[in-house]
């Protein structure tokens, strides 16, 4: 059953204000949200489009402890730098709000209260891991543990990150506090559980049958795994014993606030509400209106919340409109590995940017070429290389760029009159006023890589059509033919402009100034005449410049450091030894010395013998570093050296004392040295 809609209400998800905004984020429902919308504006369609920053919740606490910072600090920068590098990339909502802001939190306590008086909660006191050396309750990713569904190892509270299972604490495979890391005590609590039971039969219906047709595949197999679980939906607690977030707005409930994810969905709504305030609009026709279609794009691990618990929540509210569709994508990884902020393994859109300025098309393009619509997919630098290469540069730049400059050359810039069209003109020309509505009808079954696909093959028509009948030749001989070509050229171009703009906006919105054509929509693209013959273009810059070999290599070159970062930090450390007094630690005589002369020592593997200048005199002392350096190596070096360890005997040599190095995870030894030449027999304190 087609509905028919006259509004579209269109969300992504609300990130989490607990760090920046990397590739994974783009590619997993903002750029396809970001082309949808911009693809029913072009179809002049009624569409609000509105998403915010997601503040409460415990990746925000731990992120704030972690940097000994307060929430509310850690979520007011995070917040400027999200907003701006969505601005940045073209990501055009109607509306970028936050879930601090206080229209969020009336809205939400609304939302409870007016469950809360319909008896929909079940209220229950049981017992839930506790910290005790915190002090503290450990909600959702405040406990950590192995997964139960796939074995990983470091599984959250609420979420498997790896497999994506939504998990209660008490499903975890050894639970640790991840605010002391000690295993956690059970203790008893009370919260508001929302009985999902009670919506199990209208769930099954709604999605597995109602939209069994028009939901993406990985959706309703998620959805149909939770649905047809043997034990059916169980119940969910809303609120949280947590001092971040918003109060449960009730009076026996002191120190709780709202599950972050009872409110953060609502925050699609006072997001609507506070775009209404500040437009002098109504909201509610976007969430009330039965011919409203509301779709909510999202990442794969956010699917439980959008088809079965916010659903639930609407629906029994009452008077809102449930998701049309929720279109949730896979994940993006990056050069073969899982993205991860922690480990830094990310392309982080804010050094994008600076690294590979006014690009941002380029990415866009990569992003949604490699979606990861229907399966996680990778994202590699040398893909993005050969895709910026062989596709931007050599087909859609190179199209718009002949097209142009050949029009400047030949017609100093005006549009040429068209004279008899051959048979390969029609055929052209039909295959152009073809193009609109089949990419059109990919981007409403959100089928953005095909639709991209789509676009692309627009260009390679224009690049084929230019390359078949050479004006470049035929200007030589045959003037009207080269009219005639040059305009259809032209008119393929500016179709492409308005069929382009979803994906690329920025390279678009050149198009449109130089083809004069700001306001066009997306009915008018496919026509042959799209260009009236005598207007008179603008002058083009390059659309796409090549990125050569060296500018990815720079890239890989920087993961592999952070890898290497990652893993020194996460080396295991040899743990502290016991504390000793300042007078323990004064007896010990550490000085600067040159070491003048080494050799090995005959008959041995480890040894060298050293001779050092010490200030102090010379001395003899035999080191074990002779599987790590070379004797000459060491000579000349300055380094630090304890004088006064009492002489020691070894294979009939005393040893004077000991030089100090330093010794890595792998056993490996380091000199130490001063950072410029200092006298020998310099003291350390
Ligand atoms: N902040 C989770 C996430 O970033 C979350 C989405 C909320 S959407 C209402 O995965
Ligand atoms: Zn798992």
């Amino acid at each position: 059953m087609s509905k028919k809609f006259n509004r579209y209400t269109v969300t992504s998800a609300l990130p989490y204000a607990n760090g920046p905004l990397h590739i994974g984020h783009l590619a997993g429902c903002y750029v396809p949200s970001d082309i949808y919308v911009r693809f029913l504006r072009s179809k002049e369609k009624d569409v609000l489009y509105v998403c915010g920053s997601d503040e409460h919740g415990v990746a925000i606490t731990i992120k704030a402890r972690k940097e000994g910072k307060t929430p509310q600090e850690v979520v007011d920068h995070y917040h400027q730098l999200m907003k701006k590098s969505f601005e940045q990339f073209g990501i055009s909502f109607d509306h970028y709000s936050r879930t601090s802001a206080p229209i969020h939190h009336e809205t939400a306590q609304g939302f409870f209260t007016d469950l809360y008086q319909k008896g929909e909660f079940l209220e229950q006191s049981n017992e839930q891991y506790f910290d005790e050396e915190a002090g503290q309750f450990l909600a959702d990713r405040y406990i950590e543990g192995t997964c139960p569904k796939c074995g990983f190892e470091h599984a959250y509270g609420d979420q498997c990150e790896k497999c994506g299972s939504s998990l209660s604490p008490s499903e975890l495979i050894h639970p640790r506090s991840k605010l002391s890391g000690r295993t956690p005590i059970l203790k008893e609590t009370k919260h508001w559980f929302l009985d999902l039971a009670r919506y199990q039969s209208f769930l099954k219906k709604w999605i597995l049958e109602d939209h069994a047709e028009d939901w993406k595949n990985n959706v309703l197999g998620q959805c149909r795994s939770w649905l047809e679980a043997g034990d059916g939906l169980q119940a969910r607690s809303m609120t949280r014993d947590l001092d971040w977030g918003i109060q449960v707005p009730l009076q026996d409930a002191e120190g709780k606030v709202l599950y972050v994810w009872f409110d953060a969905p609502i925050g699609y709504i006072s997001s609507t509400k506070e775009w209404a305030q500040q437009n002098g609009k109504d909201w509610e026709p976007y969430w009330k209106s039965e011919d409203t279609k509301l779709v909510h794009f999202i990442g794969k691990d956010n699917i439980v919340f959008h088809c079965i618990i916010f659903p639930a929540i609407l629906k029994t509210h009452g008077g809102y409109v449930l998701p049309d569709n929720v279109p949730a994508n896979e994940f993006l990884n990056l050069e073969g590995e899982k993205i991860s902020t922690s480990r830094n393994w990310a392309v982080w859109l804010h050094e994008y940017l600076e690294e590979f300025p006014g690009k941002q098309d380029v990415l866009r393009y990569v992003l949604t070429a490699n979606a990861p619509e229907t399966k996680d997919n990778d994202f590699s630098w040398k893909d993005f290389q050969s895709r910026n290469n062989s596709e931007l540069v050599a087909i859609y730049g190179n199209f718009v760029n002949r097209a142009v400059v050949l029009t400047h050359k030949y017609y100093q810039g005006q549009i040429p009159q068209k004279g008899e069209l051959t048979g390969y003109d029609e055929e052209v020309l039909k295959a152009l006023a073809e193009f609109p509505a089949k990419v059109a009808s990919s981007i409403e079954r959100y089928r953005f890589r095909e639709a991209l696909g789509l676009m692309m093959d627009l260009a390679r028509l224009g690049n084929k059509y230019l390359a078949d009948t050479e004006p470049w030749k035929t200007i030589k001989t045959d003037e009207v033919r080269t009219a005639t070509i040059m305009n259809i050229a032209l008119n393929i171009a500016a179709s492409l402009a308005i069929v382009s703009e979803p994906f690329l906006p920025f390279t678009s919105q050149k198009l449109f100034d130089l083809f004069q054509m700001k306001d066009s929509k997306w009915q008018e693209a496919g026509q042959r005449d799209l260009l009236p013959e005598g207007k008179t273009i603008g002058q083009m810059g390059l659309l796409f410049e090549k990125i050569e070999d060296h500018v990815v290599d720079n890239q890989l070159e920087k993961l592999q450091n952070s890898k290497k970062m990652n893993e020194a930090a996460n080396a295991p450390v040899t743990p502290m030894k016991e504390l000793i007094t300042y007078d323990d630690f004064a007896k010990l005589d550490m000085r600067i010395v040159t070491i003048l002369e080494a050799e090995k020592m005959p008959k041995s593997k480890k040894l060298l013998k050293l001779k050092v200048d010490a200030g102090v005199g010379q001395r003899t002392v035999l080191s074990g570093v002779s599987e790590h350096f070379e004797p000459e190596f060491l000579i000349g070096k300055q380094v630090v050296m304890l004088i006064n360890l009492a002489p020691r005997k070894m294979m009939g040599i005393d040893s004077e004392g000991m030089i100090l190095m330093a010794e890595d995870k792998d056993g490996k030894l380091k000199l130490l040295q001063p950072h410029e030449v200092t006298a020998n027999g310099s003291t350390i304190s």
